[in-house]
């Protein structure tokens, strides 16, 4: 078995490859979880646990159900399921903004421990039924009952307390809830944020110590990140304040993954025994507001809604071939996603030659080297992947697949990759990468 050629440094054949993965998740696990990576990002965050639960369903399933378990431990009572839940054993400056910024358990209904405020793409109920679906008895069955409860209270929490707008799609209310932080896609409503770079002279950012400052966000950006979460901190994380808040988007990843839960819910709830029926309801709520909200005829593409600001944002990056993950999207904006996603703009073909975009390689502000600007990312990839095998284009997805598999090959299980060269990027052992590539491998296409 050989994989594709080696760039730099990386395993040349896919036995080696599994290998590598393995080792990346055994070395990154922590007592209870995996921190995306031990020196970037040392903490648990919600996304990345979940990817990574995909991942360890396939050579650890205990500690696949472990990792969800772990996080929905720190959900608040209102359902939501903090991006960040803190290490106590690690030392204030492990990580920028730590607990002493976040200041949770000052917040009503937050859990003991120390968590953020904010949350992360809703894709925890499709990577419990996946790695059900790949391990499935005994352990599985009872952790998906234990699961259910909180993975519907998640869903509640974001249809009940983030739909600003009263039509159907929950907001985002920081660029960090997207989970592509500093995507040109907020560009424009991060500019409306009031903040001034100096006030970064006053925190020391952990980030640009361990990565390269000329990938990571700007100090303007991290003064309005700032600023963000202080307004939403200081009204103590209560979502009926949000009118006035600097940052409300609706994300097409966000929305899709809201979607995709309920649809992977309908299915959790008919192997547990609850009624599926009310979950496939609101899927289908959730695509049709999601279409009538966020597809752009114009472009053929889905673009976030400024809430505030009342309009689509023109930014064409790979957010938007992301609804392409429901299963339930008309064939008119299927069809028009294939064409944005096989466009020079990303490039997906059945032999792909280069790596898929974060952004629209073509744009004036497309920058390969810089954070959620242009690298190429593997949850995203895998994401794009199952929408296109979900609605029949499996020659596309093993050309995407096969692209995600040689960047690893060639690089390690880096962050991100360079969009053109493929060299890796960003921490050089991260959690997802090695998990989502373990489950590519497993994969026949
Ligand atoms: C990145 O985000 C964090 C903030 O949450 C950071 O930049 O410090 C993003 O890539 C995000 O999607 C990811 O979950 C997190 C940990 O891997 O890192």
């Amino acid at each position: 078995m050989t994989a594709a050629p080696t760039r730099t440094g990386g395993p040349t054949d896919l036995g080696a490859l599994r290998q590598l993965a393995v080792t990346t998740l055994d070395a990154n696990w922590e007592h209870d979880h995996t921190v995306p990576s031990r020196t970037l990002y040392p903490h648990q965050w919600s996304w990345d646990s979940a990817f990574i639960a995909v991942g360890l369903a396939h050579v650890r399933p205990e500690r696949a159900w472990r990792e969800l378990a772990s996080l929905f431990r720190a959900q608040w009572a209102d359902g939501r399921v903090p991006h960040i839940v803190f290490n106590p054993a690690l030392s204030v400056g492990a990580y920028f903004p730590g607990p002493e910024l976040w200041r949770s358990t000052d917040a009503q209904g937050a859990p003991a421990g120390h968590t953020s405020g904010l949350v992360q793409p809703p894709v925890h109920a499709l990577a419990a039924l996946l790695a059900y679906r790949r391990a499935p008895e005994p352990v599985g069955l009872a952790a998906l009952h234990e699961l259910y409860p909180a993975l519907v209270a998640q869903q509640r929490y974001l249809a009940d307390r983030r739909d600003v707008a009263g039509d159907g799609l929950v907001c985002i209310v920081h660029p960090w809830e997207s989970g592509l932080d500093n995507s040109p896609a907020w560009d424009d409503p991060m500019a409306a944020v009031p903040a001034e770079a100096a006030v970064m002279r006053a925190y020391r950012r952990h980030d640009t110590a361990h990565a390269d400052a000329a990938h990571r966000p700007t100090d303007l950006d991290y003064a309005r990140y700032l600023a963000i979460v202080a307004a939403y901190r200081d009204h103590g994380y209560a979502d009926r304040a949000l009118a006035d808040h600097p940052f409300l988007v609706e994300c097409p990843l966000f929305n899709a993954a809201f979607g995709a839960a309920e649809h992977a819910l309908a299915e959790i709830a008919a192997l547990i025994g609850a009624d599926p029926g009310p979950h496939r309801v609101r899927a289908t709520r959730i695509t049709e507001a999601l279409v009538r909200r966020l597809y752009d005829p114009a472009t053929g593409t889905f673009q976030p809604r400024d809430v505030r600001a009342g309009r689509l944002l023109g930014a064409r990056t790979v957010l938007g071939l992301t609804p392409l993950i429901l299963p339930d999207l008309p064939t008119t904006q299927a069809d028009a996603l294939v064409v944005e996603a096989r466009s020079a703009r990303f490039g997906v073909a059945a032999r792909m030659d280069r790596p898929l975009p974060s952004h629209d390689r073509t744009a004036p502000d497309f920058e390969p080297l810089r954070y959620w600007r242009g690298p190429s990312w593997l949850n995203i990839g895998w994401l794009v992947r199952r929408g296109l095998l979900a609605h029949g284009h499996p020659e596309l997805a093993a050309g995407l697949r096969r692209s995600m598999i040689g960047l690893v090959a060639g690089a390690g299980c880096h962050e991100y990759f360079h969009p053109d060269s493929g060299a890796g990027l960003g921490s050089a052992a991260f959690g997802w990468t090695a998990a989502l590539v373990l489950d590519l491998l497993a994969d026949e296409v």
